[in-house]
């Protein structure tokens, strides 16, 4: 046994991952059922460090030191359970089964349990970052026991990306915490990239810019409050002109967002933890809609407003407004993120260190941003922060920013042009400030039609009124 770690699963993301461990020094065995995968690892970069091949699983295992270190970067969903099935009866324990595939959470805790029972260590392990970051250092996630992450955080440390000298990687809980947080990230990254869509549309559309003009007004905000990778690569992308046409390349792509799912993942389990995250819901819904071309091919001869574009400096001023709205609106839909974290803590135990998700979360991974650091320092000054927006550096930029986001959301109504990311993180804001909510005459109409009961704001107790009868209140 010669290798400290086994890589299992070469495709773009295994094969970057192995290359990334072999540039560190370590000694890597590599697998892959379709050995052709693991023979062209080999070929093409063999010589950038030390690999150890092998065709045949037992050979693979074989091959690696005590406690054996086995990474599974297969396709996600039946696939991991097939290579799982394959492996572990060739397992001691003690070993470690780290998941890198972006496993549902709740797969990875049954995965836990049950190789826990044979006393191996499972790691469901987030990682983002895409190719790039596999090869060059992704954010890594890592869920699972403390035990199990003493013998392997290390090496996930050094390959992951670095800010300021710090690894982004960190040991975020129990079994299934680490797929959890970066199904949360990719939900956040959904929200990040409508808000940004949604800026470029209403500054096309209703300012009158033109892709190429665009491009320089994100390559500006790239320098400011906004500096982040999906900002500089919205630049990269409205620059690029198509070669075949001539067109700005954002015109010749047909306008229906796919999906992979782990946005929906998050907003079905959102939905199931009881965690509110509608900038993330309304992501996940504007791609779908716009996917749905026989719903907008129905629809086309709906009336529009009548009002002209903006123009000279009214056209700058909503540039300036759209600046700080986005800012605003990712200011609520990373509070509703963490939340959804802070709740599923809560509800299966686990014990995250929500101002370390935010530091590993600074570089390596899609939403990285220099924005990171303030949220690590808002729950630094106080980790028991109910919700960022209560920071008091965030509502001090919330409050600057408002009305030039209520300016906004007005134009797009007015313009109409839509902004369901923009307008949904402004009812949040609006909606978590309110002294009241109009829930209390919700709860009137289902006590009305159906007895549901309600409760009082000046008395204990449960009450129901006779609404068909006479209508005085009895406690329940
Ligand atoms: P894919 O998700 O395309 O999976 C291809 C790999 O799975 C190949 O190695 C394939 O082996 C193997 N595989 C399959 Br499919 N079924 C198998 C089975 N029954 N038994 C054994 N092996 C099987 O690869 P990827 O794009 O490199 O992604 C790997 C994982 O990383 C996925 O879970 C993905 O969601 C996750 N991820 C991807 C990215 C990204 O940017 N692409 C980012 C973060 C995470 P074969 O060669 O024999 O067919």
């Amino acid at each position: 046994a010669s290798a400290s770690i086994g890589v299992t699963g070469l495709a773009v993301m295994g094969s970057n991952l192995a290359r990334n461990f072999a540039r560190h020094g370590y000694t890597v065995a590599v697998h892959n059922r379709t050995p052709t995968r693991t023979r062209s690892l080999i070929e093409e970069f063999g010589n950038e460090g030390s690999f150890v091949p092998a065709e045949k699983p037992a050979d693979f295992v074989a091959s690696l030191e005590r406690p054996r270190r086995l990474v599974v970067m297969v396709k996600a969903g039946e696939p991991t359970d097939a290579v799982i099935d394959e492996f572990v009866p060739l397992l001691d324990p003690g070993d470690i089964v780290i998941d890198g595939g972006n496993a549902h959470f709740q797969d990875t805790r049954r995965r836990e349990a049950a190789l826990r029972e044979r006393g191996i260590h499972f790691v469901g392990t987030g990682i983002s970052g895409g190719e790039e970051g596999a090869l060059h250092g992704p954010s890594i996630m890592p869920g699972g026991s403390a035990e199990a992450y003493a013998a392997l955080g290390p090496m996930l440390e050094k390959i992951s990306a670095h800010v300021d000298g710090e690894p982004c990687c960190t040991h975020i809980g129990a079994d299934g915490a680490g797929h959890f947080v970066k199904m949360v990230h990719n939900g956040i990254e959904y929200a990040d990239m409508q808000l940004i869509a949604e800026a470029y549309d209403l500054l096309r559309r209703a300012a009158g810019k033109t892709p190429a003009q665009l491009a320089e007004i994100f390559r500006r905000w790239n320098t400011g409050m906004l500096n982040s990778y999906l900002i500089e690569i919205t630049a990269e992308v409205l620059a690029h002109t198509d070669q075949d046409t001539g067109k700005p390349f954002v015109d010749i792509v047909a306008d229906a967002a796919e999906q992979k799912g782990t946005g929906r993942w998050t907003v079905q389990i959102a939905l199931d933890v009881g965690a509110p995250v509608p900038g993330i819901a309304e992501a996940v819904f504007a791609r779908s809609l716009s996917g749905h071309t026989e719903l907008r091919a129905a629809a086309r001869q709906l009336s529009g407003p009548q009002g002209p574009a903006l123009t000279g400096a009214d056209a700058d001023r909503l540039v300036d407004r759209v600046e700080q709205a986005l800012y605003a609106s990712k200011i609520v839909s990373y509070a509703q993120g963490w939340n959804m974290i802070q709740a599923a803590a809560d509800q299966f135990g686990w014990d995250i260190d929500l101002g370390s998700v935010a530091k590993i979360w600074r570089g390596g991974c899609i939403i990285r941003a220099g924005f990171l650091d303030e949220i690590r320092s808002a729950y630094a000054a106080n980790p028991a922060l109910p919700t960022l927006l209560a920071d008091e550096r965030f509502a001090r930029q919330l409050g600057e920013a408002q009305d030039a986001w209520r300016a906004v959301v007005t134009t797009a109504a007015q313009q109409g042009i839509p902004t369901p990311g923009f307008s949904s993180a402004l009812a949040y804001y609006d909606a978590l400030r309110a002294d009241r909510l109009p829930a209390a005459l919700i709860q009137g109409l289902r006590d009305f039609f159906g007895a549901h009961t309600y409760l009082r704001t000046d008395r204990e107790g449960v009450f129901h009124t006779e609404w068909s009868g006479d209508r005085s209140e009895t406690r329940k």
